[in-house]
């Protein structure tokens, strides 16, 4: 009698923790246990690091288990049965090189595939396809495309072509498929970090800026990707910068290869970005993330134009 309740309680426990380590993740249950809580990636490099997290996650439960087994076997077997203490096993030194050796050669072995995955992601081509200025600021971004094929991109009377983000609009980055992109991020004040979950990646956006003549101040990041599919996708600001860091959203929107050159050619000619989002059959505003609600009449996204 005694027996069969504690089982119940155990079994109770045992759902309670599972139900709550889904509800906690956050993710849908079959999300969160495919990728083990991980997108699948829209860049390559991305893939390589789900790729690198699926193998370590599936090497900690190889262990995970192991170390379960021995431990549960240990409560089994030597559970309390009088005063009598089990055998006590002191310096069997097979066991303790084991459990030594072990442990080293798995950190290595998660070391050296880190090290090529962190290789792979951070390199960078002297000539990337399409190069695009992140700008970070108190509490928004502004997306600068300085360059596309070797060419300067500047709109009417040598503007800069810019989307910028405000409190009643979500500025929109718009990047082409299948060509590399550099993204260099400096900011104009605080330091702030540009992510986008779905590309698995993000990196800090340090105090900095690039003038006129190609020189750089204070600290530049780069980073290169290529994107591979086309889709909208929010990105974030990852590094507490102040009140409204929360409120630091942007989407990334990958598009066609000639979408975007069209693209680039009507925001040569002047045309706002929502405009030349339309133009080539987008969506002009943010659809993956919302300006922040003040007040009803602030919310209507056909009231900015920029
Ligand atoms: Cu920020």
């Amino acid at each position: 009698m005694l027996a069969r309740e504690r089982g119940w309680r155990l079994a109770r426990l045992a759902g309670l923790g599972v139900t709550v380590a889904v509800l906690l993740s956050g993710c849908s249950f079959d999300e969160s246990v495919r990728g083990f809580g991980w997108f699948k990636g829209i860049t390559p490099e991305g893939r390589r690091m789900y790729e690198l997290w699926i193998a370590a996650c599936i090497a900690a439960l190889v262990v995970g288990v192991f170390v379960w087994g021995l431990i549960f076997w240990c409560v089994v077997r030597y559970r309390k049965r009088g005063d009598e203490l089990p055998p006590q096993t002191r310096f069997n030194m097979p066991l303790e090189f084991l459990y030594t050796v072990i442990p080293v050669l798995v950190v290595c072995v998660l070391f050296y595939y880190t090290a090529i995955v962190q290789t792979y992601v951070d390199r960078r081509v002297p000539n990337p396809d399409v190069v695009v200025d992140v700008v970070a600021f108190k509490w928004n971004w502004k997306f600068k495309h300085t360059s596309v094929d070797g060419d300067e991109v500047s709109g009417p009377a040598g503007s800069e072509v810019t989307t910028i983000g405000a409190s009643d609009y979500i500025p929109v980055l718009v990047v082409p498929t299948g060509k590399r992109i550099e993204f260099r991020e400096y900011s104009e004040d605080v330091i702030h970090s540009f992510w986008v979950p779905e590309m698995l990646f993000k990196r800090d956006v340090f105090p900095g800026g690039i003038k006129e003549d190609g020189e750089e101040e204070g600290i530049v990041n780069r980073f290169q990707v290529t994107i591979d599919r086309e889709g909208a996708f929010v990105g974030r600001c990852a590094e507490l910068c102040g009140a409204y860091h929360s409120m630091m959203n942007f989407e990334l929107r990958a598009v066609s290869e000639s979408d975007f050159a069209r693209y680039i050619d009507l925001r040569k000619q002047g045309r706002s970005t929502p405009e030349a989002l339309e133009a080539i059959g987008q969506e002009g505003y943010a659809t993956t993330t919302r300006p922040f609600q003040r007040e009803p009449e602030q919310n209507d996204p056909q009231a900015v134009t920029r």
